[in-house]
């Protein structure tokens, strides 16, 4: 382990941003090691080729024993923490056990550091969830919380405890970023599950695809950007919270609309609203105002929306083809 190189650790390292980030990190001259827990399938598509270049470590974010034990050993000088149960509809059926990961968890990894390795700058995965129905729109940084939902919830535990911590002197930041996607989305998040479903209606394989809330409004961000965002504000010389999103809000309807017409077929013959999709809770709308991570941190996004749906159908596209 005695490489010279400064040494990252980051947890969810085999989810969508983890995988991008591990890879920024390495471009960068980075050790990087990834907290990885055990699964019976695999759950390593998305690292399979950073594998030779990464040190993987078994550990659990609701175990705070292994937290403690590989903060303790490895004593990085960043640890992102991105591991998280991310999904809200699941959130909803499984409310405990995702106060425990995405709440508790985020409070587990600032103890093992307060104990272990006090010197270790931190990143906690914020998100634009915990604003819910805001009064305020666009949300910033001063926006208060409302969160809607269980992961919600447990992401302002999370929040509150990242500044706690802060205060009493650890170098914690925490991103609150808004949707952001790519190729590598889970299958379960909406914009992925259109994309994939547009390319099986291309071959045939599918005739429509079941939605739930349509009119929903999302500010959706391209993922690679984002993880710029998260070591721009790593670097930084002072830690605090900051908002990451583009400013634009569309509804699921027009990411349908403006996927389906890249294959050439109408939204009203490929979309139907199934209502068990449909959530106990949803937030009408949510977009962001990052003024203060490119004013501090010089961040842009660099795909606009149309540029995303584009990227993300030519991808599902691609692989049906390969
Ligand atoms: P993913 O759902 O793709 O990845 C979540 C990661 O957390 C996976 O690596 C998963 O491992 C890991 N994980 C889950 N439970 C545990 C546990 N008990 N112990 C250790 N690791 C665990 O999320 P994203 O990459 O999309 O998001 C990264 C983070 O950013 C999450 O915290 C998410 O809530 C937050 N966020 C995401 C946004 C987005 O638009 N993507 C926006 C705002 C915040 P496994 O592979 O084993 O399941
Ligand atoms: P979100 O993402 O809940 O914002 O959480 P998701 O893509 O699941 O939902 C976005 C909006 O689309 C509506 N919707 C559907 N959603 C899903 N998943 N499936 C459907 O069929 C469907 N139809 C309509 C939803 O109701 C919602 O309004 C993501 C996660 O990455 C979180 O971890 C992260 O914190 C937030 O983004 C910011």
């Amino acid at each position: 382990m005695a490489s010279g190189q400064p040494r990252a650790l980051i947890t969810g390292i085999t989810g969508q941003d983890g995988s991008y980030l591990a890879e920024l990190l390495l471009g960068q001259g980075w050790e990087v090691h990834g907290l990885v827990r055990r699964s019976s399938s695999d759950a390593l598509g998305r690292i399979r080729h950073l594998l030779p270049s990464i040190q993987l470590h078994s550990g659990d974010l609701t175990d705070l024993s292994s937290l403690l034990s590989l903060i303790g050993r490895l004593r990085p000088e960043q640890l992102y923490n991105l591991g998280a149960q991310s999904s809200v509809p699941q959130s909803f059926a499984q409310p405990l056990a995702t106060l425990q990961i995405t709440g508790l968890g985020a409070a587990n990894v600032l103890e093992a550091v307060r104990l272990m390795s006090p010197e270790t700058r931190v990143y906690q995965a914020g998100s634009s969830e915990m604003f819910g129905n805001a009064l305020e729109s666009p949300q910033r940084e001063t926006t208060p919380f409302s969160p809607a939902s269980p992961y919600a919830v447990a992401k302002v535990q999370a929040q509150l405890m990242a500044r706690h911590y802060r205060e009493r002197g650890l170098f914690v930041v925490a991103g609150i970023l808004f949707n952001h996607e790519s190729p590598r989305r889970g299958e379960e998040f909406v914009t992925r599950k259109i994309a994939r479903a547009v390319a099986r209606i291309h071959r045939g394989e599918q005739a429509v695809i079941e939605l739930g809330n349509l009119e929903a409004r999302r500010d959706w961000g391209w993922a690679p950007d984002y993880v710029e965002a998260m070591v721009a504000m790593m670097a930084g010389p002072t830690p605090k919270d900051y908002v990451v999103a583009t400013g634009i809000d569309h509804s699921v309807r027009e990411f349908a609309e403006q996927a389906l017409a890249l294959i050439g077929r109408s939204f009203h013959d490929c979309v139907r609203v199934d209502p068990r999709l449909i959530r106990p809770a949803d937030i009408a709308a949510l977009v962001g105002d990052a003024g203060l991570a490119r004013r501090e941190l010089g961040w842009r996004p660099t795909v606009d929306f149309a540029g995303l749906v584009e990227r993300m159908v030519r991808a599902e596209l691609d692989l049906c083809a390969a």
